[in-house]
């Protein structure tokens, strides 16, 4: 089993020393190897030479995977979904994301993987749960994290979890894996920091086990200013109604096929294109994904573009 620790960083070059200086030393007492993903989203400060500069890059643990422009946390999220489902080799490993602003302490890691080492789908380090903390967060940051919750609970509630916000928490592979492929691109739909509450709507849709170990939130350790969009956050808190009942029906009817694929030796799909080639590859994959052993006929009208799809 390896965990994979993955960073969503926007101008994090203040806090990343200590907070990785800190994830070096939680992996000296994990019980499994530590990978550390630093996931540079379009910063302007030093973030990603930082973080190159760390030991833990030295001693091969760590990488950064950049964005060119700022995208955004759900963004950044995806991407370190993706790397990690690329590079893991086996079903038990463990995919943990934590803020990079050094509030959140890696010495929970190993709780979290004991959690999902003992069956959760999903960890959650919990400021809400009996024995959480928060250590300097000001009123409106309380009233926030506690008004996503109570609105959540009204319009897309995520069943038995105390603190939907919270970046820090632990993912097992398979988990993932299916939310990838029964969802595919939609997987991620909301752009700030309501990707957090998303997840576990989009996770929960597909059955899974959600827990929550306390921890303690050192707001106080925080450099510089926040970097939530809080417009872009609210909005999206806004739209998990609507995706939260499209993935209640999409888990219906995908998840089936998703466990057990039908054969589809003596089926013909066939499709007919004019200038789809930015669509047609991803249409194909699904294709052979939901009906493996099909055939694909792809009756292309004569499309203008130039660029050829060798699939
Ligand atoms: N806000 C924000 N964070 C990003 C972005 N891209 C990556 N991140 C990282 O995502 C993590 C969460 O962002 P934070 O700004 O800490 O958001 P938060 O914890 O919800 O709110 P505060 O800690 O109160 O600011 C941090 O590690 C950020 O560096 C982005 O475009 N905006
Ligand atoms: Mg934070």
């Amino acid at each position: 089993m390896t965990i994979y620790l993955v960073l969503p960083a926007y101008n994090e070059s203040e806090s990343l020393v200590p907070l990785l200086d800190k994830a070096a030393a939680a992996a000296d007492s994990l019980s499994s190897p530590l990978k550390v993903i630093v996931v540079d989203d379009g910063s302007s400060d030093r973030t990603a030479a930082v973080a190159m500069s760390h030991p833990l890059a030295a001693r091969g643990m760590l990488e950064t995977i950049p964005h060119r422009v700022n995208q955004g946390l759900a963004a950044a999220v995806r991407t370190g979904i993706e790397a990690f489902l690329s590079r893991s080799d086996s079903d038990d490993d463990i995919m943990v994301t934590m803020d990079a602003d050094d509030t959140h302490d890696p010495m929970y890691i190993a709780g979290l993987q004991k959690a999902v080492s003992a069956g959760a789908d999903v960890a959650i380090c919990s400021r809400f749960a009996e024995g959480g903390v928060e250590v300097g967060v000001n009123a409106f940051r309380k009233l926030l994290s506690r008004g996503a919750k109570v609105f959540m609970d009204l319009i897309a509630p995520v069943s038995g979890v105390k603190d939907i916000s919270c970046g820090y928490r632990a993912y097992a592979k398979p988990a993932l894996e299916k939310a990838l492929r029964v969802y595919g691109e939609r997987m991620i739909q909301t752009i700030g920091g309501s990707v957090q509450a998303e997840l576990l709507v989009k996770l929960q849709a597909l059955g899974a086990k959600v827990v929550e170990i306390p921890f303690t939130l050192r707001y106080d350790l925080k450099r510089g200013p926040s970097k939530l969009r809080m417009t872009t956050t609210i909005l999206g808190y806004f739209k998990l109604r609507g995706i939260k009942r499209a993935a209640v029906l999409e888990a219906k009817l995908r998840s089936a096929v998703v466990s057990s694929p039908p054969d589809a030796s003596k089926t013909l799909v066939l499709t007919c294109t004019y200038n789809e080639a930015d669509n047609i590859e991803r249409l194909i994959d699904r294709i052979f994904y939901f009906l493996p052993g099909a055939s694909v006929l792809v009756v292309d009208d004569s499309s203008t573009a130039r660029k050829s799809i060798i699939h």
